[in-house]
This record gives C-alpha cells, structure tokens and sequence, in this order.
C-alpha cells in the first residue's frame, strides 16, 4: 500500500503506532504476526492512543487499521487466553486474573465524539469485527474476509458484537454470522450493509484518507451531534447521557449560561430576562 499522505509518527508503544497529518490521526495494530490479533497490552495501548486523538484539538477524524495488508485484526490472542479471561504481562495478570478489556475500548470508541474510520486490508474476525463494526465507516479492500469465530473457539460477545451487529446487518444475518461462523468476502459484507464500501488493495488508504478529508470539511460540532445522535438510539441511557452532555456543552458556549456564571462570580441576581424565550 502506497502512502497518499505524510504521516507523522508519535508515542512511545510497542503494540501499535500512532500517526498524524493533516488534521487525520491514524491508530494501527501493530501485530502482523498474529493478524493483528490484540493482548490486554494493545487494548491498554489503543485506549491511549485515542484518548490522545480526542484530546488533540487538531484531529477531526480517526482512521483505525492493521499493519500489513493480511489483517485488520484477528480479534483476542487465543494464545494468551487463560481461564477467565487474556492475560498480560502486568501485575493484575501475575496473579492469574485474565481481563476482557476490549469491552472498555469499545465503549470508548463508541463515546468519541469524532468520526471513526475502520480500514480494512485482510481479515476482520472475531473480537476484531466487532471492534469494525464499533467504528462509525468501514472502507474495505477487496481482500478483506468478515466474520465471527466465537462459537467455534469457545466465545462469544454477547454486547456490541451481537446487537449492534443485528443492528448494522438485520437480525437474520447476524445469527447467521454467529451461529455458522463462515467468513464473508468485502463483496458480501458491502451487500449486507456491514461495510461502505469496496476498494482495490492498492487504493485503499487513498480512498480512506480522501473519506477523512471530506469530513473534515464538514462541521465539526455536527458530525459530533449526528454520532451522539444516532449511538444513543442503541446505547439507551448511557448513550442518551452522553448525548446530554453535548447539549450542555452546547448551553455553556451560550451567552444565556454564561451569565448565570458571570452573576454568581459577581454576586448579583442573574439578568435571564435579556434572552429571548423560544418557540
Ligand atoms: C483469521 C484466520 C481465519 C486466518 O487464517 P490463516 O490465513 O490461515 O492464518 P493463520 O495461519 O491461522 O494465522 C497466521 C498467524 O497468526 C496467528 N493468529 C491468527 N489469529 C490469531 C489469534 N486470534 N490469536 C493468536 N494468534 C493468532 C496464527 O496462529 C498464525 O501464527 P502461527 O503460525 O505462529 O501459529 C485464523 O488465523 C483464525 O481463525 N484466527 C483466530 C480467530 C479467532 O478465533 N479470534 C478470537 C475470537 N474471539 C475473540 O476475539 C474474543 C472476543 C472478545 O474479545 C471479547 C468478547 C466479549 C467480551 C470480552 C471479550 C474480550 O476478550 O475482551
């Protein structure tokens, strides 16, 4: 895959790589020799990485990928998979106690309030998918290969990677992926809605990076309320929590909450009669 963009690498990780330009941060599992597959280290490691994409007020949108042109991900390291959970090498795991931290990543990447581009080359599986379909666009290459392996491997995501798949694909569908565990080609997974759309290999991070640069025409603030919006139909009430703290964000950057602060900072009865009330 040839580079359409200079991207600027930064961050001290060992799992992924962290790269920015133009306003497009872009976050790859960097575990090729498993297909990408995450262990506790990359999830702790992904979580910061877009922690630092959503603080920097110069990125508008994410593009989330794997190295090399086989995978995307794999989903969980099934060969540091313990008893109850993927181990790793920190204290927690010293003392035998596996972790399911991709849910906490999921959720993260959920409430991001910037669009979320997955690019995938190669295989989407397992909890690898669902982190696909966790993002807001897919482009896929036409080598890309979809599904779920859970029932076949001893697991299964009961959350996001069942409903919101139902959600993205029909319920049907969804069963299907989870209760035969075939793999889909792009062509299938762009038929059945799960992707946007199917590009060459060769053009794939072209296609991606020309989506990201279209968005990032766009207002910022609303592609913020339109992900709020269509996520807290699905994330019932915490998605609704997170879609009113937009607004209350919104109220503060107004005149009219501005002067409740500013007449408690001087302490003086509040002048609320100055703003009009709206029909
Ligand atoms: C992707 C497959 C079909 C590709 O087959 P192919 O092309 O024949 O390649 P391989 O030779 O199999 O793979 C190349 C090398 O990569 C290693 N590898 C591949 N996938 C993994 C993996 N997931 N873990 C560890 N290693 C992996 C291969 O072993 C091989 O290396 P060598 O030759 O050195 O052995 C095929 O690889 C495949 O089927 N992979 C496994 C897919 C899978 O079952 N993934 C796990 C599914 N489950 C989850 O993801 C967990 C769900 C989850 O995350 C979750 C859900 C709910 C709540 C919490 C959690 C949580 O865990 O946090």
């Amino acid at each position: 895959m040839s580079s359409v963009i200079d991207w600027q690498r930064s961050g001290e990780y060992s799992d992924i790589i962290y790269e920015t330009a133009e306003g497009i941060a872009k976050i790859t599992i960097n575990r090729p020799e498993r297909h990408n597959a995450f262990r506790p280290q990359t999830l702790f490691e992904l979580q910061h990485a877009f922690n630092v994409a959503r603080d920097d007020s110069e990125v508008g949108v994410i593009i989330f990928t794997g190295a090399g042109d086989q995978a995307f991900c794999s989903g969980g390291d099934q060969k540091i998979r313990g008893e109850d959970g993927y181990l790793g090498d920190d204290a927690v795991a010293q003392q035998g106690i596996g972790r399911l931290n991709v849910l906490d990543l999921q959720v993260q990447m959920r409430r991001l309030p910037k669009p979320i581009i997955c690019m995938v080359a190669g295989w989407s599986i397992g909890g690898g998918n669902v982190l696909q379909v966790c993002c807001d666009l897919t482009i896929a290459a036409d080598n890309a290969k979809f599904g779920q392996t859970g029932p076949k491997v001893g697991s299964f995501d009961g959350g996001y990677g069942s409903w919101l798949l139902a959600q993205t694909v029909g319920l049907k569908k969804a069963r299907e992926i989870w209760y035969l565990c075939r793999q889909y080609s792009a062509q299938e997974a762009l038929e059945m809605g799960m992707v946007n759309t199917v590009v060459p290999l060769e053009k794939l991070e072209e296609e991606t990076v020309a989506w990201a640069r279209e968005m990032l025409e766009k207002s910022p603030l609303a592609l913020r309320m339109v992900k709020g919006a269509i996520n807290a139909v699905s994330d019932g009430a915490a998605g609704m929590q997170q879609f009113a703290g937009d607004t209350t964000m919104l109220y503060y950057m107004s005149e009219e909450a501005q002067e409740g602060r500013d007449a408690f900072k001087e302490k003086r009865k509040p002048r609320f009669d100055q703003f009009p009330r709206r029909p």
